[in-house]
C-alpha cells in the first residue's frame, strides 16, 4: 500500500487532496511570500486520525506539516517539497464552557472568531485578539505563542492555555486538560509545546482560560508628534487608567496606505507624524477616564474618541487594516521585533537609515516595544534589509521575532536573540521529541 493509498484509508478519499489546484490554498502563505509542492493535503477529523496520520507518515519517512488557518506570517504554515500537509481545520469542536472555572476545551481548527461568538453571550471573553480572528486557529494561535492587541492587559496566548491535547512524532497521544492553575508536578510541558510551531508536537485539543466580557469599551485615536511621544502618552495611560486593554502605534505611511486601500476619511483635518490608538474596557462605559487623560497630556495634537461599537470598529480600521493594504500592493518583506521600551523612540529613528532598499511600514503594539517593519518594493534585498534591521534590533538586546515567531523566515538569524547554549537545549529537546525531523522541518532551528 503507498502512503497515499494509507492516508485515504484513515481520512477517506475526500480529505486527501491531491489535485494541483485545489492544493494551491494549502502550499502559499498569507503573504504570497512562501510556497512549496506537498505531496498532499489531509484533513483528519479527530485526534485518533491525526495521530495514523503521522504513524503512516514516520513509517514512510515523509515530513509532516502542519496547517490551521495559514494566517502565520513567517512561512512555518506551509508545507517543504515532498511532504504531508495535515490540516487541523476539521478539528473544530467546541466543548461547553466551565462557567465556574471560566474555561472551555476546544479543537485546534477552531477560529478564533468563532471562540469569541462561543464564549460571549455567556459573559466571557478570549484574552487575546487580532486582526486575522475570522480565519486565524487557537491551535496556530498557541503554536506560535500569538500576541496581537490585548497582551498588556492578558498576556499572550501562552497565558491563555492551560492545557493540551497533542499529538507526538512517533503518533503517541498526550493529554493533559484539567485545566488546573496549580499544578507543581514537574516538567510544564504544555508551555513547551506552546510557542514550537509544531516542532514538537501537533496541538489537537486546547485548555483555554477565559477572561471577563466587558461591555464598556471606548477607543481613542490620538495624533502625536513621534514615537518619544507615543511611549510617554502610553505609560501616562498605564499608571491612570486601570481599565487600559490596547495601546497601538502607527505612522503617517501607514495611514496614507491603509485610507488609498480602504477609502477611509482622514481622521483629522491635518496631517501627523505618529498616531497611537487606546482602547479601554471595564464594565461601564470608561469614556470619561480616557477624555480625563486626554486633557491631561501634554502630548496630545489631535483626537478623537468613540465608545459606540460602530465608531469604535471605525477607528480599528485605521490600525487593523495595515496588514491587507500592504499585501494590497505587492508581497512584502515582514519583520516583527521588540527593543525594550526605553529604546524604541531610538530604534524607529535609526530604521530609515538601515533600511537601504525599499518603502517600509512601520507599526506596531506600543506597550511591549513591538515595531511590525513591513517593507515592499524590496525586490532582491530582502536578506540584507532583514539582516540590517535585525542586527539595529539586536543592538538594543531586542528580540528579533516579538509575536509571529520564527518560522523559515527568521531561522537563519536566530542566533541573534538566542545564545548558542539555549540554542543547543532547544536541539536536544527536539532530537529527543522529534528523532526524525519528521514535523515541521526547516522551522524554528537553524539546520545542525
Ligand atoms: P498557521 O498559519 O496555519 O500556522 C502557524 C504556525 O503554527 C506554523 O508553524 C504551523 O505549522 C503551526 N501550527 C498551526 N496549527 C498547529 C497545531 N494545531 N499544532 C501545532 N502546530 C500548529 N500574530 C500575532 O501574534 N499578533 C497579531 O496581532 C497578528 N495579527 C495578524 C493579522 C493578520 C491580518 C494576519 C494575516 C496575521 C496576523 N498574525 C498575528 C499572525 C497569525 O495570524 C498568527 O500567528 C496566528 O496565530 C496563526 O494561526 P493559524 O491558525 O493561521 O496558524
Ligand atoms: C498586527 O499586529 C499583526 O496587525 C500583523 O501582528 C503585523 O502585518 C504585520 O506585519
Ligand atoms: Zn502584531
Amino acid at each position: 500500500m503507498t502512503l497515499l493509498d494509507q492516508l485515504v484509508a484513515v481520512v477517506g478519499a475526500e480529505h486527501v487532496i491531491t489535485d494541483r489546484s485545489m492544493l494551491a490554498s494549502y502550499e502559499t502563505d498569507w503573504t504570497g511570500r512562501f510556497s512549496a509542492r506537498a505531496l498532499a493535503a489531509v484533513r483528519p477529523r479527530d485526534t485518533r486520525q491525526v495521530a495514523d496520520v503521522v504513524t503512516a507518515c514516520l513509517d514512510a519517512g515523509v515530513a509532516v506539516c502542519i496547517q490551521g488557518g495559514n494566517t502565520g506570517l513567517v512561512g512555518g504554515s506551509v508545507p517543504v517539497d515532498g511532504s504531508v500537509l495535515l490540516s487541523l481545520a476539521r478539528l473544530d469542536g467546541l466543548g461547553d464552557v466551565d462557567t465556574v472555572a471560566g474555561q472551555v476545551t476546544v479543537g485546534a481548527g477552531v477560529t478564533l472568531a468563532r471562540l469569541q461568538q462561543h464564549v460571549r453571550p455567556l459573559g466571557f471573553d478570549v484574552g487575546v485578539d487580532f486582526a486575522a480572528r475570522e480565519s486565524c486557529t487557537i491551535g496556530g494561535m498557541a503554536a506560535t505563542n500569538a500576541g496581537g492587541e490585548r497582551v498588556l492587559r492578558y498576556g499572550t496566548m501562552r497565558a491563555q492555555v492551560l492545557g493540551v491535547e497533542a499529538v507526538l512524532a512517533d503518533g503517541t497521544v498526550v493529554s493533559r486538560l484539567h485545566g488546573l492553575p496549580k499544578d507543581n508536578t514537574g516538567y510544564d510541558v504544555v508551555s513547551l509545546l506552546v510557542g514550537a510551531e509544531g516542532t514538537l508536537g501537533i496541538l489537537t485539543q486546547l485548555r483555554l482560560r477565559l477572561v471577563p466580557l466587558l461591555a464598556g469599551r471606548a477607543v481613542a485615536l490620538i495624533a502625536v508628534d513621534d514615537t518619544a511621544a507615543a511611549v510617554r502618552l502610553v505609560r501616562q495611560a498605564r499608571d491612570q487608567l486601570s481599565s487600559l486593554e490596547a495601546a497601538e502605534l502607527f505612522f503617517a505611511p501607514g495611514i496614507d496606505l491603509v485610507r488609498a486601500h480602504t477609502g477611509l476619511p482622514a481622521p483629522f483635518a491635518a496631517e501627523h507624524p505618529a498616531y497611537v490608538l487606546l482602547e479601554c474596557a471595564q464594565r461601564d462605559d470608561p469614556s470619561d477616564d480616557l477624555l480625563a487623560l486626554l486633557e491631561a497630556s501634554a502630548d496630545v495634537r489631535d483626537a478623537t474618541v468613540a465608545s459606540d461599537a460602530r465608531g469604535r470598529h471605525a477607528l480599528w480600521q485605521y490600525r487593523e487594516a495595515h496588514t491587507e493594504s500592504i499585501n494590497a500592493e505587492g508581497v512584502p518583506l515582514k519583520l516583527d521585533v521588540a527593543v525594550p521600551l526605553r529604546s524604541l523612540a531610538d530604534c524607529v529613528e535609526k530604521l530609515p537609515a538601515v533600511i537601504a532598499a525599499g518603502r517600509p511600514i512601520v507599526f506596531g503594539h506600543v506597550n511591549e516595544g513591538n515595531l511590525h517593519v513591513n517593507v515592499l518594493d524590496v525586490g532582491d534585498n530582502a536578506e540584507a534589509v532583514t539582516d540590517a534591521v535585525l542586527r539595529l534590533v539586536a543592538s538594543y538586546g531586542g528580540s528579533i521575532s516579538a509575536e509571529h515567531g520564527v518560522g523559515r523566515a527568521k531561522q537563519p538569524w536566530l542566533g541573534m536573540s538566542r545564545s548558542a547554549e539555549e540554542i543547543a537545549m532547544m536541539r536536544s529537546i527536539k532530537a529527543a521529541l522529534d528523532p526524525r525531523g519528521l514535523l515541521n522541518p526547516g522551522v524554528l532551528l537553524p539546520p545542525a
